[in-house]
């Protein structure tokens, strides 16, 4: 099948999920053509079956705001005819399904019919596109799609109590491809990071206000009083300069490194010892996968789709949304006994394995079966 992806190419979630099921499919024998304003990040080598189109948007000093969506539907359309795509998969329902929407209509009128899947991801839904401002646009562009799907039934509860949505949604949940985590190096040059007696906290985001960055410093100063301990702050985002501050201010600046965005993730959290995800809101919460197939246990609010992937007392624990001080006695509890830590790390790789890359896309391929039914 040649399926066109667009999704967006930076280090968020929806582009990582979106450019490892690329990767997936085409190691499947399908041709995948990748279209969007960058090449994605994680998206290291284009190959026979892998290809990037970029959708540029040609400045013009009249626009205030550059039209964006209108180059995208446009490449589509030109990417659709020259290259014969038979499927659009769009992740991000803003402003990705509407763009691929009005696409397919300008393709009907040239008599090519093409079904489009919309893969929802959360703030496109939990946040951005339930904004006023947004919300008709993004109810007609998911009631539109052929079909979609949501990372998390969390996620579609959500997006079926907060739009008009008058058709089905599928669960397709995030996925893990289990073979990167799969060092081919033993050792994970923790003494480069930590003394031996330090254990390795991580916390991986985009930084953004709903991580709640700074309750990770605080669950981490409440850790550091009790055991030794560094915290990994990885990624980008406008809370990094904010939390850098508030770590100058507990007098813990000396215990905790910035790396900023990584490529070499599987490295992070191969040394680490226990990832925190203290969100205010989480659809699915890729990262703690991330970090569970390598064995880290985590620490993460119940909130969301994160229930749906950590497991309280298995593969780490759950608390309420902001409340620091159980979060740190959870992870005090975890870390404070070596058994107990073991205990967790394999329960943790034990868990993440439910999402093995090899399960969830052949469901990807079923969905887009189905979209050929509705179309
Ligand atoms: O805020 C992020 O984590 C980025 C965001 C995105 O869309 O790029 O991630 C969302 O999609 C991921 C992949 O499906 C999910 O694992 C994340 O939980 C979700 N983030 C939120 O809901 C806040």
């Amino acid at each position: 099948m040649k399926i066109a992806i667009v999704c967006y190419p930076t280090f968020g979630g929806s582009g990582v999920v979106a450019t490892e099921l690329g990767i997936a499919l085409a190691n499947r024998g399908h041709e995948i053509h990748f279209i969007t304003y960058k090449q994605p990040v994680r998206l290291a080598l284009l190959s026979e079956n892998i290809h990037f189109h970029e959708v540029n948007v040609p400045e013009y000093p009249l626009f205030h705001y550059q039209p964006y969506e209108l180059a995208l539907s446009s490449k589509l359309v030109d990417m659709v005819k020259l290259h014969k795509i038979d499927l659009l998969h769009v992740h991000y329902a803003i402003p990705h399904a509407y763009a691929g929407y009005m696409a397919k209509k300008m393709l009907a009128e040239e008599g090519i019919s093409i079904p489009m899947v919309t893969t929802l991801h959360g703030t496109d839904i939990t946040l951005v596109g339930s904004h006023p401002f947004y919300k008709p646009a993004v109810t007609f562009s998911i009631n539109k799609s052929d079909v979609v799907t949501s990372v998390s039934e969390s996620l579609k509860q959500d997006t079926l109590r907060l739009f008009d949505i008058k058709r089905d949604i599928d669960v397709v949940p995030n996925f893990i491809d289990v073979t990167k985590y799969d060092h081919g190096f033993t050792d994970c040059q923790r003494s480069m990071m930590a003394h031996e007696e330090e254990k390795i906290i991580t916390h991986i985001s985009n930084f953004r206000k709903v991580k709640r960055i700074s309750d990770v410093i605080k669950i981490f100063y409440e850790i550091q009083k009790e055991i030794p301990a560094k915290l990994m702050m990885v990624g980008e985002g406008p809370e990094k300069e904010p939390a850098e501050l508030l770590c100058e201010q507990l007098g813990i600046a000396n215990k905790v490194i910035f790396f900023g965005n990584s490529n070499e993730i599987e490295k992070i959290l191969c040394f680490s010892d226990l990832f925190l995800l203290p969100s205010e809101t989480e659809s699915f919460g890729l990262a703690a996968l991330e970090a569970m197939i390598s064995s880290v246990p985590v620490i993460s609010s119940n909130t969301g789709g994160i229930p749906e992937v950590n497991k309280h007392g298995v593969s780490g624990y759950l608390s309420e949304v902001g409340d620091v001080q159980d979060m740190s006695r959870n992870a005090i509890k975890i870390l404070k006994d070596d058994k107990e830590l073991h205990k967790f790390k394999a329960a943790a790789q034990q868990q993440a394995l439910q999402f093995d890359i090899n399960k969830i896309v052949p469901l990807y391929e079923a969905i887009y079966q189905k979209a050929f039914e509705m179309a």
